[in-house]
């Protein structure tokens, strides 16, 4: 009994000195979304009960290790023969199990609040692919490798992937969501504080996986609305000059993803240069060789299993034919074809 209470008291002054010394700790990055905050709180409240139950373990082992050691002149005596406790095992049974319940109970309320719908949300679906994210504003009608989010305002991200599962995560909004193949996932986030952030991939998707890293600008309304208006696109093709579609093909190799793959310096990469590759002399898997004319190029974007560059793995996406308009390939030949 005196032991229980010494011990009891060390253990009450040392965990709520801990759990005090932990809450001035600087886990996280900043909290730039609204749903931050009640998951950082639930984060705290884990850390606290965490710190006591490492106070408590330890306190008792350390406690018992000094104050019951063998002493001079125990050499030879026998500790006592214990048979099990048990009311100790009823209450280190039933204690934790009420506070996981309880944790539960919590972490429903707060999904369920970082998950609800709000009037005013707006639309982005995201679509991630080996290895780059881009990013469609419905309403708008606009295409973009970078997430513009308005602050203040809740937006709803509807997410799929053309190939393997990737996972958006931004570790200043606090959330996370996979995006599978096939199906579509949703994800909230209301932004709070101004600035650029990453959206990083978290579900390991091969080579370049790390690399897979977005851009998100977090700005004002009237900002958002402004760079909005800028990238609302020429939908009437053929109507462009060849500069116009040289600078459009440019900007669709980086929203397409495609620069993941292929560089335009020369340089090699996963996928062929597109350096000189205009008018140059292809020699494929099978050893037979062909020009890369604009038919040549217009297959390699729209069904890329049907010839292989020698020396390249097939693994170019074939899904482009169902993302990208025409106007998106006649821009990425120019651009191509612009590239000696
Ligand atoms: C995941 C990587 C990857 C992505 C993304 C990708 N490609 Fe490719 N691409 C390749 C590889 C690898 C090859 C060579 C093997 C083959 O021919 O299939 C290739 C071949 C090509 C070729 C033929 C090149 C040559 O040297 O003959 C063209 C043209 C091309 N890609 C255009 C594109 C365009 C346009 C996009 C974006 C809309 C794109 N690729 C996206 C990997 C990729
Ligand atoms: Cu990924």
């Amino acid at each position: 009994m005196k032991h229980g209470i010494i011990v009891g008291a060390i253990i009450a002054v040392v965990s709520a000195a801990m759990i005090l010394w932990m809450r001035t700790i600087q886990w996280m990055p900043v909290q730039a979304a609204a749903e931050a905050r009640p998951i950082d709180w639930l984060f705290g409240l884990h850390i606290d009960v965490i710190t006591f139950l490492y106070v408590l373990v330890n306190g008792i082992l350390l406690y018992s290790i000094f104050v019951f050691r063998r002493k001079k002149g125990e050499e030879d005596a026998v500790g006592a023969n214990l048979h099990g406790n048990t009311k100790l095992e009823i209450a280190w049974t039933v204690i934790p199990l009420i506070t996981v319940l309880f944790f539960a109970y919590l972490g429903t309320l707060v999904l369920n609040d970082i998950s609800a719908a709000a009037a005013d949300e707006m639309d982005v679906n995201v679509r991630a692919r080996q290895w780059s994210w881009s990013f469609e504003y419905p309403e708008a009608g606009v295409k973009s490798t970078e997430l513009y989010l308005p602050a203040g305002r809740k937006v709803k991200l509807t997410m799929t992937s053309e190939d393997v599962i990737h996972s958006f995560w931004v570790p200043e909004f606090r959330v996370k969501m996979d995006t599978v193949p096939g199906i579509t996932t949703t994800l909230r986030i209301t932004p709070s504080e101004e600035g650029t952030y990453k959206v990083r991939c978290a579900e390991l998707c091969g080579t370049a996986h790390a690399a897979m890293l977005g851009t998100i600008r977090v700005v004002s309304p009237e900002e958002f609305e402004q760079w909005l208006q800028g990238k609302q696109a020429p939908t009437s093709p053929a109507d462009l000059s060849e500069e116009e579609l040289v600078t459009l093909g440019a900007s669709t190799a980086e929203a397409a993803g495609c620069l993941a793959c292929h560089s335009v310096d020369g340089s090699k990469s996963v996928g062929p240069t597109w350096k000189g590759l205009f008018g140059s002399e292809r020699t494929l898997a099978d050893g037979s060789t062909v020009v890369a004319d604009e038919d040549y190029i217009r297959e390699s974007i729209l069904n890329p299993k049907a010839k292989t560059v020698a020396g390249f793995p097939d693994i170019m996406p074939p899904t482009y034919g169902d993302t990208l308009s025409e106007l998106d390939v006649e821009a990425l030949i120019a651009y191509i074809r612009s590239l000696k």
